[in-house]
């Protein structure tokens, strides 16, 4: 089969749309995707999120709903569910939250009120909109206090949290983000969550599929709710979970529905059935730490070419480069980048002189790259085409972001990406 691939019902009825899709479908083929929190999913999880389980509606939980028919959606639910739980080691997973925000938000109505004080990283610093900061409905509707990370290590501060924690008194303390580079103690958030009398959520969406591939400690037993989506490296279809011991399962269902949601999206959890099976295979704990290998072998050639990488490196998938000192905005880089064929996003790094939307840092990361097979083997030559990359893009020479562009491709056309065929 070659690319694009044949969508003959869409292609009959939509030519315009199905087009589109196939042009999508060329540029994931032949790019070096290197956004974090984007990956491949597989031609089975594709299969399972495009049925017809999408034209059910499932109110409620499985032996429990308000709707008729549930013979079959019941069974997913359940077989869903059942995965979940094996794989992290739960005793409780809800699988209905559409995406990470509402799973987060589900979290605020189960344990807080509004106006009370909640606790995470900023957003600035690495956090997640969702974990009280200002300009999202959690720093709206409740008190966000937020923690960072030290200026001089790019590391968290732990004696600043645990003063906070015992200053604000928060119900809810986040930890996890998007822009992380390292592991995340988990049992040290948890020691401080105790003493403030806080309810602890880890927010392990970037990093869910490392835990369950055994390449990055869990928070079973530290955290009391797990808050994760489903389509980072857990490589599943784009939606989220929420886990936690069997004392918090009624007021987390309660309220995901009806407290925030209506009918779960079905044909997504099927395809998050069929994901956590995959990761649950031996081959996944190679893929998972074969993440961390490639990006740990990126950052060390990355800083032999002289980059500033937040923190000095990476534990995990990702890597937070701060381009203040190759004196090229992050914005231009990654639209730079974006010529050469190299998908990355422009980042704030912590304590940024720039603004948001115009930062001094370009974040990436390797999950994406490790499913097309590409090792530890080819990280030297990633790092020389971002080098290079980010140079023309400084200087404006178009004509070497399209040669690094013509490499990029003829490399990816070696490795077809899981979901689509070379
Ligand atoms: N948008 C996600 C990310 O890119 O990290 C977080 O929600």
């Amino acid at each position: 089969m070659t690319l694009p691939l044949p969508h003959p019902a869409l292609t009959a009825v939509d030519p315009e749309l199905a087009a589109l899709v196939g042009e999508e479908e060329l540029l994931q083929a032949g790019t070096l995707r290197m956004i974090p929190s984007e990956n491949y999913v597989s031609r089975a999880v594709l299969e399972a999120s495009g049925t017809v389980l999408q034209n059910k509606y499932s109110e409620g939980y499985a032996g429990r709903r308000y709707y008729e028919g549930q013979q079959v959606i019941d069974q997913v639910e359940r077989l869903a569910v059942a995965r979940a739980k094996a794989l992290f080691g739960v005793e409780h997973a809800n699988v209905q939250p559409y995406s990470g925000s509402p799973a987060n938000l589900a979290v605020y109505l189960a344990f807080a009120e509004p106006g009370d004080t909640v606790m995470g990283m900023a957003l600035p610093m690495g956090g997640h909109l969702t974990h009280g900061w200002g300009v999202s409905a959690t720093g709206k509707w409740f008190r966000g206090v937020q923690y960072g990370v030290r200026h001089d290590t790019g590391l968290i501060d732990f004696d600043e949290v645990r003063d906070l924690a015992l200053k604000e008194r928060p119900k809810l303390i986040f930890c996890g983000g998007t822009a992380l580079p390292r592991t995340i103690d988990f049992a040290a958030f948890a020691e401080i969550a105790r003493e403030a009398g806080a309810v602890l959520v880890a927010d392990v969406a970037h990093i869910a599929g490392l835990i369950a591939g055994g390449a990055h400690p869990s928070p079973v037993p530290h955290a009391d709710v797990i808050s994760t989506t489903t389509h980072k490296t857990l490589r599943g279809p784009r939606g989220a979970m929420l886990m936690s011991r069997e004392e918090y399962a009624k007021p987390i269902d309660k309220a995901v529905f009806p407290g925030l949601q209506g009918g779960p999206h079905n044909q997504t959890t099927a395809g998050i059935a069929v994901a956590l099976h995959e990761a649950a295979q031996p081959s996944f704990r190679d893929y998972a730490h074969a993440v961390v290998a490639n990006a740990r072998a990126l950052a060390d050639a990355l800083l032999e070419r002289g980059f500033d990488l937040v923190s000095g490196g990476t534990d995990n998938h990702l890597i937070l480069i701060d381009l203040t000192s190759k004196d090229v905005p992050g914005k231009v880089a990654a639209k730079a980048l974006d010529r050469a064929g190299i998908v990355v996003n422009y980042n704030t790094v912590p304590y940024d002189p720039r603004k948001p939307f115009d930062p001094s840092g370009v974040r990436i990361g390797t999950p994406s790259l490790t499913s097309r097979g590409l090792g530890m083997e080819h990280m030297a030559q990633v790092a020389e085409w971002i080098d290079r990359g980010v140079a023309a893009g400084r200087s404006g020479d178009e004509a070497s972001l399209s040669r690094i562009r013509d490499e990029v491709a003829a490399l990816m056309s070696k490795h077809p990406a899981p979901g689509l065929p070379a």
